[in-house]
């Protein structure tokens, strides 16, 4: 879809209010990362072997099949190492640079910002990272970064698994091998195999667990210190100016939240969205901007 050309009143009238914006807070989703070829949850792309990808992520999900949940978390590794970060993420990390007053809220794990360079103090992960592993049971401490791909031998994303009952899987096996590509293992016809327990990440400390990704699943709390540093920076005094979101369907809490909570403290609302109909949950307001558009386009213009 080609992107619309930006209004340039709004544009105008939304870099004069940034200028004189001291307290700054943006509010990332899935589409931020879009441009770099990383699927979003709802809508196209939502799928993941003709599984929803939300009902992948949550406690019980990895409950009832780790192999499953862990072959999708292993695959979105290997996408978000693949991937690179976009312009937008460039552009966010040099506002974070140029205003120390800038906080950014993610909601996404793929490590884009951070290897923009996000600086670390201005990004708050409220899911997590997917670089991240940590012990499955709540009663075990255990965490390590790890950016191994796969993530163990067993999840290794086939080039070359054949379904002797497909003769399509066979084919795209095939291909890919001459290719020396990847398989898509996003597509439900490309065979992967159901991997035993013993074979899937185990946590080292407790010897008796296993690892999981360390991203937040329905149900559980977000990260009590990017709690803490959010709530710190809403309740302040001081105000905040600006609210900015970035590609996201603000459906889910207690993210989607802070669009009001940030509102209520006197910011302006600038939504980046290439669909109109994903608007703050508590409607538009005198005085908000939509730019509608591809964030990676929008984001750098809006951030000159
Ligand atoms: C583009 C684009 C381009 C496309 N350019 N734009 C209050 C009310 C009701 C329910 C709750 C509540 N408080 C808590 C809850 C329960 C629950 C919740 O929110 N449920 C809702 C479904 C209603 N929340 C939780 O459970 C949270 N925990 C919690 O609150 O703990 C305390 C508690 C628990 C239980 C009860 C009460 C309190 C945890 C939420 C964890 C969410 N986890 C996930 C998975 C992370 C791991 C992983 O990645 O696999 O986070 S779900 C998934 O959704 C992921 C995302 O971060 C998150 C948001 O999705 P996002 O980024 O908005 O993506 P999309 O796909 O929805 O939207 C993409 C957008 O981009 C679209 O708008 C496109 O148009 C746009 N776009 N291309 C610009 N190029
Ligand atoms: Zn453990």
């Amino acid at each position: 879809m080609a992107t619309p050309s930006i209004d340039k009143h709004a544009l105008d009238s939304f870099h004069a209010h940034l200028s004189q914006s001291k307290r700054v807070l943006a509010l990332l989703g899935a589409g931020l990362s879009a441009s770099s070829g990383l699927p979003t949850f709802r809508g196209a792309g939502g799928l993941w072997r003709s599984h929803d990808s939300i009902s992948l992520a949550t406690p019980e999900a990895f409950a009832a099949d780790p192999s499953l949940v862990w072959h999708f978390y292993n695959y979105r590794r290997h996408m978000a190492l693949q991937a690179q970060p976009n312009p937008a993420h460039y552009a966010l990390a040099e506002l974070a640079r140029k205003l120390p007053g800038f906080q950014c809220l993610s909601q996404n794990v793929d490590g884009l910002s951070q290897r923009a360079e996000h600086p670390p103090d201005q990004l708050q992960l409220l899911h997590g990272t997917l670089f991240e592993l940590k012990c499955a049971s709540r009663r075990c401490d255990y965490h390590e970064t790890n950016f191994t791909d796969p993530v163990v031998p067993a999840l290794a994303i086939p080039t070359g698994g054949v379904d002797p009952t497909s003769n399509e899987a066979r084919r795209e096996a095939a291909a890919a091998q001459d290719k020396g590509q990847d398989l898509d293992i996003s597509d439900v016809k490309v065979p992967i195999p159901s991997i035993s327990t013993k074979d899937l990440p185990q946590c080292p400390k407790c010897n008796a667990h296993l690892l999981r990704p360390g991203v937040v699943w329905f149900g559980e709390s977000l990260p009590a210190s990017v709690l803490k540093n959010v709530d710190d920076f809403i309740d302040a005094d001081a105000g905040i100016d600006l609210i900015i979101v970035i590609g996201t369907s603000a459906k889910v809490y207690p993210a989607a939240g802070y669009i009001d909570e940030a509102r209520e403290k006197g910011a302006r609302v600038c939504v980046v969205n290439m669909d109109t109909n994903d608007a703050p949950a508590s409607g538009w307001a005198e005085g908000d901007w939509l730019f509608q558009g591809d964030a990676a386009t929008v984001v750098p213009e809006l951030l000159k």
